[in-house]
């Protein structure tokens, strides 16, 4: 197996299902629209979809099965990066290399196209899968969305900003929420759709619960280390901000040793998966050793 050149089929599917899962740019109200597709085509490195379809092949899924939960999975974090860019939240001028949504359009505009991507998201996921399967991804994004994961995360990083006492389980209870919640959801939802047992369920969480800490500890390296250009966001505002990140409390050398911790305890717990599992195991390799 060719990893690049299967990674790009993949991101492939990816587009394609976005251009075919979102309303089109000139349905009423076409400001609306157009803004939701601006910041969802902006590209990205398409991380959580392409988990979903590859766990989700991983278990036998056939054809196209999996593709309107990737694309909803999309929505809903392309909905969270719009929001976390508005001006009540991280402020930031620059998103996967353009203009945030906001200074692109409006705040108003902004906040309604990140409100629909995220109720686009649920609606994907009711109108393309039926029965036990439909209540189980419902379920799955809901629940990695919601107020005790993504949003509660989102939440105790504001609080940590204003709190100099933030401490090393306040990160863990960022990271863990913020950014491994969404990244379990994807490669559960891709074995649900796949047909995937509770064993392997539970298998898979643990797979994307190290996978998004390694990520996460990336992030904040690249976020230390790496220039704006290459990063397509502004490098260097967790400092500015005063954020609590892995390299403040433990610094760089520490951080990296975390990361690379996390992704070889989410390839170990991969190793009980079925035997195709190559690809997966070589996009966390590349997680932890990303530069974007
Ligand atoms: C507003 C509810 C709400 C949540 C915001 C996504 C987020 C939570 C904040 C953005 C800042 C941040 C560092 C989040 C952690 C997760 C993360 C690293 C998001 C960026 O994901 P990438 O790198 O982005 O996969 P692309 O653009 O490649 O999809």
């Amino acid at each position: 197996m060719d990893f690049a050149s299967e990674l790009s089929r993949l991101v492939a599917r990816v587009e394609r299902g976005i251009e075919t899962h979102l309303p089109p740019a000139d349905t009423r109200p076409a400001r609306l629209h157009e803004a939701m597709r601006y910041s969802l085509q902006a590209g990205g490195k398409r991380l959580r979809p392409v988990l979903v379809l590859a766990t989700a092949e991983l278990f036998g899924a056939k054809d196209d099965t999996a593709l309107p939960a990737a694309v909803a999975i999309e929505c809903l974090h392309t909905y969270s990066l719009i929001h976390d860019d508005l001006p009540c939240m991280d402020n930031d001028d620059l998103r996967r290399g353009r203009p945030t949504a906001h200074k692109a359009f409006d705040e108003a505009t902004a906040l309604l196209a990140g409100d629909a991507l995220l109720t686009h998201a649920f609606a994907l996921l009711a109108e393309n899968y039926s029965g036990p399967l439909a209540v189980n991804l419902l379920r799955e994004l809901a629940n990695a969305a919601g107020s005790r994961r993504l949003i509660g995360g989102q939440m105790e990083d504001l609080l940590a900003e204003k709190n100099p006492a933030a401490t090393a389980a306040d990160l863990e209870f960022i990271h863990v929420n913020k950014t491994a919640a969404m990244i379990e959801a994807a490669l559960v939802m891709g074995g649900r759709i796949g047909g995937a047992s509770e064993t392997q369920i539970a298998t898979l969480r643990a797979v994307g619960r190290h996978l998004g800490l390694a990520f996460q500890i990336t992030d904040d390296i690249l976020d230390a280390t790496a220039d704006t250009a290459t990063l397509g966001k502004t490098a260097g505002k967790d400092a500015k901000a005063g954020k609590i990140t892995f390299v403040k409390l433990h610094g760089l050398d520490s951080s990296r040793r975390f990361a690379h911790e996390h992704s070889t305890a989410a390839l170990e717990a991969l190793a009980a998966l079925p035997p195709r599992t190559r690809f997966l195991a070589a996009l966390i390799e590349t997680t932890a050793t990303r530069k974007t």
